[in-house]
């Protein structure tokens, strides 16, 4: 290695996470497994739009609810940190996911997941009950509130005594919307997925593809109510159909499994306390 911390004297290649070093692991910037063929599958210019990238949790979650309502759609992969201006141009605070819809175009994948409720095409995702559906917005923000930042503080600890302390809270977390889920399942309100489960579904796979390998987290407990929702879960259709290969999830959350600069603005929150993008 250089003194300037590069490997090969150039780091023009290099993603701003790597810290000018090439052997460290970065995002991947195309799906991988069923997820590309999907992507492959929606190629084509179409009037609804998905900007997202192959590695997010949030751009997964609108993905597995496109997938689900079985509406045409493009998928258009984008290299989020370099923020390319079709993004920026529907999301001036260049996060993903952005969806534009014929001229329009908003952001925040919940804000996108009601969008997707509201046109009223495909298969819902929402109960028609108005109390289920108070209900299901609830437990959405729960998982927004408590459960997606106690991932973060958790992957991103690398003092042993704050991983146990954050393990705990998630595992908190995770306990209070197992208990409001309907008891025999497998899915949050019975038999089958709705909303509450796409909100939790792109975390669920990444607990076993992500927080499993660098911090071991547990699988679920045999026969527990939450392996049966695990299973459920990961078995369905819209989700294994926008999964990647477990060597992209691996490589794209090193960055933040070793708390590294230039990551996310997600990692800044969570190091800054500050509420997340
Ligand atoms: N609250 C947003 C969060 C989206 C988000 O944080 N996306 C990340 C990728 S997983 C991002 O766009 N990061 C870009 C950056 O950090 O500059 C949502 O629900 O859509």
């Amino acid at each position: 290695m250089s003194t300037n911390g590069t490997t090969n004297g150039s780091n023009k290649e290099l993603d701003p996470n790597q810290g000018g070093d090439a052997n460290k692991k970065t995002y991947h910037k195309q799906p991988t497994g069923e997820a590309l063929k999907t992507a492959n599958a929606h190629s084509a210019d179409n009037e609804l739009t998905l900007y997202g990238s192959c590695f997010c949790p949030f751009v997964h979650r609108v993905w597995i609810s496109l997938e689900h309502k079985g509406l045409p759609y493009a998928y258009r992969e984008v290299d989020v940190y370099r923020k390319p201006k079709e993004l920026t141009d529907i999301n001036p605070r260049g996060l993903v996911p952005a969806l534009r819809h014929g001229e329009w175009g908003s952001y925040e994948s919940t804000v996108l997941m009601e969008y997707l409720e509201d046109l009223d095409k495909g298969k819902p995702l929402l109960p028609q009950d108005p109390k289920l559906r108070a209900e299901s917005r609830l437990w959405s923000d729960h998982i927004n509130r408590h459960i997606i930042p106690a991932f973060y503080r958790y992957l991103q600890a690398q003092d042993s005594e704050d991983q146990v302390k954050f393990a705990g809270q998630l595992r908190e977390q995770i306990a209070k919307l197992v208990d409001a889920a309907d008891p025999q399942g497998p899915f949050f309100l019975g038999d089958e997925l709705t909303f509450v489960d796409v909100q939790l579904a792109p975390w669920i796979v990444r607990l076993g593809k992500v927080l499993k390998p660098y911090r071991g987290w547990p699988d679920p407990e045999p026969g527990s109510r939450w392996e049966k929702w695990v299973k459920a879960v990961e078995a369905a259709g819209p989700v294994q159909r926008t999964t990647s290969t477990d060597e992209l999830y691996l490589d794209s959350y090193e960055r933040y499994a070793e708390n590294r600069p230039n990551t996310s603005q997600v990692r800044e929150a969570i190091n800054s306390g500050m509420q997340m993008p």
